[in-house]
């Protein structure tokens, strides 16, 4: 009798199960992961030496109509003739031309394999010619293999730097449960990725604001971001710190992209308020039009007026004396009043951006077309013979994410391409 009086509902959950199991597979099936998981395998390979293309950069055959995710656009920039940037580029090796300048990563004891298979990537690129130091952060102690790993693949000018809590957790005006409560909420009910991992929100905002102040910084006037996980595919043979301090640039980026706007929603509105109090620290030549474009209204609209377009920031090269000035800090402050690191998921990212779209000339913010890069799911990579292993022009491996691009918006508002 029982039986029988489930036999239907135990049916109608088996058929749907079978639905959502085969969507999510034809879904996973249409992915092209394979650049995210071979990256091990070819960070080995350039360590070994053997800097063989995955696949070989066919410069002949430039775009691809069949291949949608190619950037078709005749003026894609990836395809100009020249992609290293104007100006005299300094190739000197010497030891003494350096630029007080550090490759930075803060990172977790278990993210070691990764962020050494990177390594070994921008050593042989760029860094076995410039032996740039490496300034490692962590909110715990790192372990001993860490840092053997790290002496061993960088060729030993490390420095590995433990966060103080005070820097690191939940300012004092932070009410904690009510911040793990509305993270929960923002992940179950807008998908939100990583808005309930207390330490996703931690990571931003220190990346946001508090890193620049770090004292083992002190001594540096530049840095280079870098994250587990990343790819670089093409030699770099002039020095890039030489080339942001002597052209006088203050940021470096490879993408731009919109945000998730549920993320964000009063990161612009907040913003705006710490402007109206603060007009004299908006630079004449700022990029508001970059930041309030409707190239895509949804998302401007779920912003609250923020077009979500940002410089994506696992990848940067910054000038710490921005990030360390009065207003750009006196603006991360007031946004870590606000709460929103906490009660929303603002992302390092947006932060950054928006701070240098008001504060700065945005002729010192440099698009390097020439470095190639991929941090999952989208890519950076040049038409050039000094690129192995990527596929140039293309942004990502996922069709529905081609619309992500915040490029062409970019272009518009700098007026560069
Ligand atoms: N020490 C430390 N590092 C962290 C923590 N959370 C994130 N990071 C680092 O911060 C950077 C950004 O974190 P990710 O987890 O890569 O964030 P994401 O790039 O938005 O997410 P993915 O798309 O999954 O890579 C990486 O370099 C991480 O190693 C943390 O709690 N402690
Ligand atoms: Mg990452």
């Amino acid at each position: 009798m029982l039986v029988r009086y489930l036999r239907r509902p135990i049916a109608i959950i088996g058929l749907f199960s079978v639905v959502v199991l085969l969507a999510m597979s034809s879904y996973l099936f249409d992915l092209d992961l394979t650049p995210y998981y071979d990256r091990k395998a070819y960070g080995q390979k350039v360590a070994q030496g053997d800097f063989i293309p995955d696949k070989q950069v066919d410069l002949s055959k430039g775009y691809s109509a069949e291949d949608p995710s190619r950037n078709e656009d005749a003026k894609n920039p990836l395809f100009d003739e020249k992609l290293e940037p104007d100006g005299g580029l300094s190739r000197l090796t010497e030891t003494d031309k350096r630029v007080p300048a550090t490759l930075m990563s803060l990172v977790r004891n278990k993210e070691a394999d990764d962020l050494m298979a990177t390594i070994v990537q921008i050593e042989s690129a760029f860094n076995n010619k410039f032996n740039y130091p490496w300034t490692f952060f962590n909110d715990e102690e790192f372990t001993e293999d860490f840092k053997t790993s790290a002496l061993a693949a960088t060729g030993g000018n490390c420095t590995f730097v433990k966060i103080e809590p005070e820097d690191w957790m939940e300012p004092s005006w932070i009410d904690v449960d009510k911040a793990r409560e509305l993270g929960i909420k923002m992940k179950n009910k807008d998908d939100v990725q990583y808005a309930d991992l207390p330490s996703y929100h931690r990571m931003c905002r220190w990346n946001s604001g508090r890193f620049f102040m770090n004292p083992a910084l002190d001594n540096y006037d530049y840095y280079w971001r870098v994250e587990p996980k990343t790819d670089f595919y093409c030699d770099i043979d002039y020095d890039i710190f030489a080339y942001m301090k002597e052209n006088d640039k203050v940021y470096g980026f490879v993408i731009n992209l919109y945000d998730s706007p549920q993320s964000i929603r009063t990161l612009w509105p907040t913003t705006k308020e710490f402007f109206e109090q603060n007009p004299e620290y908006l630079h004449p030549n700022n990029a508001l039009q970059w930041v309030v474009n409707t190239g895509r209204e949804g998302h401007t609209k779920k912003a609250n007026g923020y077009s979500t377009c940002h410089f994506w920031s696992n990848f940067e090269i910054g000038s710490l004396e921005f990030f360390r000035s009065k207003p750009y800090q006196d603006y991360f402050d007031f946004l870590d009043k606000n709460g929103g690191f906490f009660y929303e998921r603002w992302g390092d990212a947006p932060v950054h951006s928006l701070g240098l779209a008001m504060m700065a000339d945005k002729s010192k913010i440099h698009y390097f077309k020439d470095i190639g890069y991929q941090h999952f799911p989208y890519f950076n990579c040049p038409a050039s013979p000094k690129c192995k292993g990527c596929d140039a022009g293309k942004f990502t491996g996922i069709d529905s994410l081609n619309t992500e691009s915040c490029m062409s918006e970019w272009f518009k508002a700098a007026g560069t391409g």
